[in-house]
């Protein structure tokens, strides 16, 4: 019976999940986690990432940590997986969107030369061009984006050639200011990854290709055509062509486990294929193959994404469309103020997470008019890079009402700007670790309205990524099935999970949508203050749970 195996290196640590297919019998098998800050302290991060470099907007991870991380769980897995390691066929991974590392040109054969004797991160020093590696937390791209915009002829048209105007955190524009930065670094660099495509190149011992869903979230692929775009590419730094790996369909296997892996943990030579990002990845992880329904993810980023057949760009240039594994299209908004922005809440009340749902559940809908505009860091959704939480009609000292207003605040933003979508939600999939918060389900349930059903495990990246494996494996064999047959009996939600929206609630959060983007517009410049809405809107709102 084969075994399938699926990391995910998030933004604070990386997972691998082992799903075990026999016909209809389907189970996970394994799951294993190490956590960044905890487990690898050496590499200094918080929440893994290092932040500074004398810019507050520059966040970045070290990819030699990444490296470490994937040796140690190789390990883990071999050694406490319980399950005998000749069975694993295929392997694939989702890592967090739009971080680049950067090579020497050597590093490709490095990486088929290595000694399973010795560690894996001993062994890549001096590989990096760039040591720590930009990750999506960084907004430090501003002029990289308005250089770049210009040159492709404005945001709409690199919008309808790469699947998204230009956004800070993505690919091209740190390219653009490694480049600008540290020009003989560039020219010394042999290869450019996303971190997707760098953790598979280890483990093929080589050089893995990108496939559309993460190299869409770049600002250099051209979208309908998936291939590099010369204009972005030509937009974004000198002979770029060169320093990336080609662009590849999602189910194509990159190689077997290289001879390191074997030797050392005793791995097969089982089929690497293409890893991905981890949205596209949970996509598939929470069952979506079909149009008409949305994901959240609740997880380091606040994620709202569906299905598209069709690419469908944003016009008002908030979203992202990305490829799907399924060789489709999905549509994407990424809110950068999630979990961080609730622990920070959560941690100024001296609260725990049980403390944090009994505030949830000790305040009112609408919390009475009060609105919080949760910018702890600089935002993606919309564009905020003066840092700072705006409250409005919200007293900073009541710990329950902040609690919830932190909540509505970031489910509000999330409905309203992820309408661009086009997408009718009647269906929510919530993943991602405070989906196990049913609280905030609840939340989530009334402001759109819509049935939140759970998956569990909240891992729905490494799922994903573990399902893609056996979708590959069975595309090399001759032996293709339907995505939705690839899905059956994994990416099912709990059972007993659904929340359904109250009808009353929901009524009272279509009237405070319309005070939460009155405060947005205020905040931004582009409004009047929103008082007399929040008082007209607390006049008739309840005042209990
Ligand atoms: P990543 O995006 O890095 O994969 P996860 O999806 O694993 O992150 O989510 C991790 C986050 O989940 C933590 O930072 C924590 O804030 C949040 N979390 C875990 N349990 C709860 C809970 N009961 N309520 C709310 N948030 C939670
Ligand atoms: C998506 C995004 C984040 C990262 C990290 O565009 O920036 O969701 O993928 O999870």
């Amino acid at each position: 019976m084969p075994i399938y195996l699926g990391f995910d290196c998030s933004t604070q640590g990386l997972t691998a999940v082992a799903i075990e297919v026999e016909g209809g019998r389907r189970r996970i098998v394994c799951e294993r986690a190490l956590h960044f800050d905890r487990d690898l302290p050496a590499y200094g991060t918080a929440n893994g990432v290092l932040r500074g470099d004398g810019d507050r907007l520059a966040v970045g991870s070290p990819p030699l940590m990444w490296a470490e991380a994937l040796d140690r769980l190789m390990g883990l897995v071999a050694r406490e997986g319980g399950f005998e390691l000749a069975r694993v066929a295929a392997v694939s991974g989702s890592a967090q969107q739009h971080g680049s590392v950067y090579l020497r040109a050597e590093a490709g054969a490095r990486l088929a030369t290595l000694d399973p004797a010795r560690p894996l991160a001993d062994q890549l020093e001096g590989l990096f061009t760039q040591r720590v590696s930009p990750v999506w937390m960084d907004s430090s791209t501003a002029a990289q984006c308005a250089a770049i915009t210009a040159a492709v002829g404005g945001p709409a048209a690199l919008a309808r050639l790469t699947g998204s105007r230009a956004f800070e955190r993505f690919t091209g524009p740190q390219v653009r200011k490694f480049f600008e930065r540290d020009p003989d670094a560039y020219a010394r660099t042999g290869r450019i990854h996303l971190v997707s495509s760098f953790l598979a190149s280890l483990l093929v011992g080589g050089d893995a290709a990108i496939e559309p869903g993460d190299g869409a979230g770049m600002n250099l692929m051209d979208l309908a055509g998936k291939t590099w775009a010369p204009a972005a590419l030509a937009a974004t730094a000198p002979d770029l062509d060169a320093r990336l790996p080609a662009i590849v369909p999602p189910w194509t296997v990159a190689g077997t486990l290289s001879p390191y892996w074997r030797a050392r943990h005793g791995f097969p030579a089982a089929r690497v294929v293409a890893w991905s990002g981890d949205n596209p990845c949970s996509l598939v992880g929470v069952g979506l193959v079909r149009e008409g329904r949305v994901a959240i993810s609740l997880g380091t980023s606040d994620t709202v994404f569906g299905l598209m057949r069709e690419p469908r760009v944003d016009p008002s240039g908030t979203g992202h469309v990305f490829g799907a594994p399924t060789g489709d299209y999905m549509g994407l908004t990424c809110f950068k103020n999630g979990s961080l922005a609730r622990e920070r809440v959560r941690d100024a009340h001296r609260l725990d997470w049980t403390g944090f749902s009994a505030a949830l559940r000790a305040t009112p809908p609408g919390n009475r008019g009060a609105v919080m505009l949760p910018w702890f860091d600089a935002e993606i959704t919309p564009p905020v890079l003066d840092v700072g939480v705006r409250r409005y009609g919200l007293d900073p000292t009541d710990a329950a009402a902040d609690v919830r207003a932190v909540v509505e605040g970031q489910l509000l933003a999330m409905a309203r700007h992820s309408r661009w979508m086009d997408v009718a939600v009647d269906t929510i999939h919530a993943t991602g670790g405070a989906s196990a918060n049913r609280e905030i389900l609840q939340v989530m349930a009334d402001v759109f309205g819509a049935d939140v059903w759970q998956f569990p495990g909240a891992n729905s990246a490494g799922l994903g990524a573990a399902l893609r494996a056996y979708h590959a494996d069975l595309v090399t064999e001759g032996r293709p099935a339907a995505w939705e047959a690839i899905v059956e009996g994994f990416a099912e939600p709990m059972a007993g999970s659904l929340m359904r929206p109250h009808e009353a609630h929901v009524e009272l959060y279509r009237a405070l949508a319309d005070v939460h983007a009155a405060c947005e517009a205020h905040a931004l410049g582009r409004g009047d203050d929103p008082a007399p809405l929040i008082a007209a809107f607390r006049a008739r709102s309840p005042v209990g749970p």
